[in-house]
């Protein structure tokens, strides 16, 4: 894909010629990698409305998935010099390179991962591949078209490094202890991003944000899992929820309040890390019930481990039930972040609460599923 951007590659050669960091700066260019997944989407609209160019990956794939970004393309056409995509893979040193050479840009958002827990158990190598070296490919690319000082970068660290339960609230002095594959490549991403600021003098930040879920996550993240579920079983397209550790606890928190938090650390006078949370936490179980109730139905509880399930009060009838078949290898029991940081240096403090979080995405669901006719690709 050429770019057909006006301001794209304004300066003459990928070594050679390049302003200072200041007044290479004034363009406000951005490159997502992750730009279909849930959070690109929120960080291209709120860059866009910011004024950015907004440059985002995107991998080839025989289906489709753009279906996040659609309304940004329609709106393309109004704005054509302002959001572009190009084909890459955080597998691909020469693509990236490539591509920061081309795009040239002043802020790089490194949001693309494998991001699946439980998946990463099962292609753990490839997860370490793209989650982990990854990181370090894109901090390369910069180095190799000697942008160092003139690109700020954003990690999207992640409280699954905290993983086993060392200390709670967990903040940015917490040490680490992943408990899965996705952690642990996440670890060498967080710290090859604060080894690189070090050695090299980059403005590099890792953003270590709690959970944050909205109507465009992940179809197989429990909460998306819940509320499509919770839509489907009122409208009678679906009898029955089958779920893994009901007693797991998240911090839940919306995915544009974040997004926003991303932004805000490369704006700053020095680079550093900051946790985005909301300093609540939920058990999975009691998302399932604010979910249900968002539809007028009281959720009870009987029975216990692989034997428990979830009845409606009225009616008696079973909607949840648990398949062991969605328990990990091992497991983070409990997420409850402290932001103090983010909110004393950033201004950052998150706007949805959890109700609202649930309401919001029960709601959207509800709507979809009236509508939906299944994909066939
Ligand atoms: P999603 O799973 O929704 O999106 C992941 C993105 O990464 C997608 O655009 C995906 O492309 C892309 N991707 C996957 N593999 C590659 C690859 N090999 N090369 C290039 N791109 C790739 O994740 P979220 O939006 O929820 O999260 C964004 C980032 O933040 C991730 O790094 C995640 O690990 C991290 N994070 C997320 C949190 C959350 O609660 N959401 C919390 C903390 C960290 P495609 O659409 O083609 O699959
Ligand atoms: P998580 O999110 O692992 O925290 O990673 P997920 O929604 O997958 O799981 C949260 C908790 O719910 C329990 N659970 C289930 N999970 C799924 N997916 N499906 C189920 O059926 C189910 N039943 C119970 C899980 O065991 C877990 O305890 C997310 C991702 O976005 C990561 O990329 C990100 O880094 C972290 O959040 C912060």
């Amino acid at each position: 894909m050429a770019s057909q951007l006006s301001e794209a590659a304004p300066f003459s050669s990928i070594r050679g010629n390049l302003p200072s960091p200041e007044e290479y700066r004034k363009r406000k260019v951005a490159l997502i990698s992750g730009i279909t997944g849930q959070d690109g989407s929120y960080l291209t609209e709120f860059l866009l409305e910011k004024g950015y160019e907004v440059h985002g990956i995107i991998r080839r794939s025989s289906s489709f998935n753009t279906s996040r970004l659609h309304h940004l393309y329609e709106d393309q056409h109004e704005r054509p010099n302002k959001f572009k995509l190009h084909y890459g893979d955080l597998g691909d040193s020469t693509n990236l390179v490539y591509i920061i050479a081309q795009v040239q840009p002043t802020e790089v958002y490194n949001l693309g991962a494998q991001s699946h827990v439980k998946v990463s158990f099962e292609m753990a190598e490839y997860t370490g591949d793209v989650d982990g070296l990854g990181t370090l490919r894109l901090l390369d690319a910069i180095r190799t078209c000697g942008l160092e000082k003139h690109v700020r970068f954003y990690q999207a660290s992640t409280s699954e490094l905290y993983g086993k339960v060392v200390e709670t609230p967990q903040s940015e002095t917490t040490p680490f202890y992943p408990r899965s594959p996705y952690g642990v490549a996440k670890l060498y991403g967080f710290w090859i991003t604060v080894n690189y600021r070090e050695a090299y003098g980059m403005y590099a930040c890792n953003g270590i944000l709690f959970n944050h879920e909205s109507p465009r996550r992940g179809r197989t993240f429990v909460t998306r899992k819940i509320s499509r579920a919770a839509a489907d079983i009122h409208l009678g397209k679906q009898s029955c929820l089958y779920l893994g550790n009901l007693d797991a606890k998240r911090d839940w928190g919306h995915a544009r309040d974040y997004v926003e938090g991303m932004w805000l650390m490369l704006q700053q006078e020095q680079p550093e890390d900051f946790v985005l949370a909301t300093g609540e936490t939920h058990p999975v179980r009691e998302f399932v019930e604010k979910s249900f109730a968002v539809l007028g139905t009281t959720i009870k509880w009987r029975g216990s481990g692989t034997n428990e399930e979830g009845y409606d009060e009225k009616t008696g009838k079973v909607l949840v039930r648990v398949d062991p078949r969605y328990f990990r290898p091992a497991e983070v029991e409990l997420l409850l972040g402290n932001p103090a940081k983010a909110e004393r240096l950033l201004g950052w403090k998150r706007k949805v609460n959890f109700e609202e979080l649930v309401r919001e995405m029960v709601t959207a669901d509800l709507k979809a599923s009236k509508t939906r006719v299944e994909d066939q690709n």
